[in-house]
């Protein structure tokens, strides 16, 4: 709402904004971009995937979403400004044109579009999506407990007016099913998921559900560190990594577990900038090297999925 002016990659942008920039990457660049509706969320918004790389369907591919939590702006901001980067870059920089080549990007800038709606017009710290929940006057679902991995498992998320509530069933949530739903029919190309938070300056990949190890442990655990060293080296910003029960703290109904269990062998989430001095309201001077160190791990991902 109060966000004057245009679209800016320096700032950030509310849901008009998004949408309109959406509609002008594919006018920008209709030979490597494309828009997908995959669905509509409880409030009936659009959900918009922005689809990069050639035409090519048998394509390697990485799945990247944004803003599943809605005050974590810094996430839709990188999303937005990995879309520019990539597609301005395309037939100029040597990697990214062999990336956009010979791999799809799928990128779903915000995940949780009535959430960051409402982080802008009504309460700048609202987690959770804004969906109606039955027997209670509390609103909204933690998308991020709502996948259908363990989602039974942790009593905290039990109660619909908490911040972590998990929502009535396994992808009860339009948001979580249309997201599901467009991996499962694009699952033999997929072979990265990534999911972006803020914050904790973290690089964090299964298990959340429990503390045993996947079967993949040492290949996730080899690419998260490479990744946060290659961050570091932009502007030396110190990144963890590690599972995200022992790193940040157990959590059932993810994402990235039910990405992974459902044989996406690797699967990150990034907590970006910063380590709490502002927390969610990462000021806007900061958005900026905040993206471009980011740039770097997702580019090393990628260049590493491409040679495995
Ligand atoms: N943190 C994440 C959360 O959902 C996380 C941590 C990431 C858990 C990925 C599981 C998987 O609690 C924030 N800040 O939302
Ligand atoms: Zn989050």
């Amino acid at each position: 709402e109060e966000s004057p002016g245009r679209h800016s990659y320096a700032k950030y942008n509310n849901w008009d904004k998004i949408v309109a920039w959406t509609e002008k990457m594919v006018n920008k660049r209709p030979e490597i971009v494309s828009r997908i509706k995959i669905g509509a969320t409880a409030e009936d918004n659009p959900l918009y995937i922005l689809k990069i790389g050639g035409k090519d369907e048998s394509k390697k591919a990485i799945f990247m979403d944004c803003g599943i939590h809605a005050r974590e702006w810094v996430s839709p901001a990188f999303c937005q400004w990995f879309v520019y980067q990539a597609t301005k870059t395309y037939g100029r920089n040597k990697i990214m044109t062999k990336l956009l080549d010979r791999m799809n990007f799928y990128v779903l800038p915000v995940f949780n579009v009535d959430g960051y709606i409402w982080t802008w017009t009504k309460n700048r710290m609202w987690r959770k999506n804004r969906s109606k929940n039955q027997n209670s006057k509390c609103i909204g679902t933690d998308l991020n407990r709502n996948f259908n991995v363990s989602w039974n498992a942790f009593p905290e998320t039990k109660n619909p007016c908490s911040p972590l509530y998990r929502g009535p069933a396994p992808e009860s949530e339009k948001e979580t099913k249309a997201v599901t739903d467009f991996i499962r029919r694009n699952l033999k190309s997929i072979k990265a998921y990534i999911t972006v938070h803020s914050y904790s300056q973290m690089l964090l990949f299964p298990y959340g559900y429990t503390p045993e190890m996947p079967p993949t442990y040492k290949d996730l655990n080899k690419v998260a560190k490479i990744g946060t060293d290659v961050l570091s080296t932009r502007y030396e910003t110190r990144y963890i990594y590690g599972p995200i029960a022992s790193t940040i703290y157990p959590t059932s109904g993810s994402s990235l577990d039910w990405a992974y269990d459902l044989g996406i062998k690797h699967t990150f989430a990034f907590e970006l900038r910063d380590k709490g001095r502002f927390g969610f309201l990462l000021p806007e001077s900061r958005l900026k090297s905040t993206c471009k160190e980011t740039m770097l791990a997702v580019k090393f991902i990628a260049k590493y999925i491409l040679r495995h």
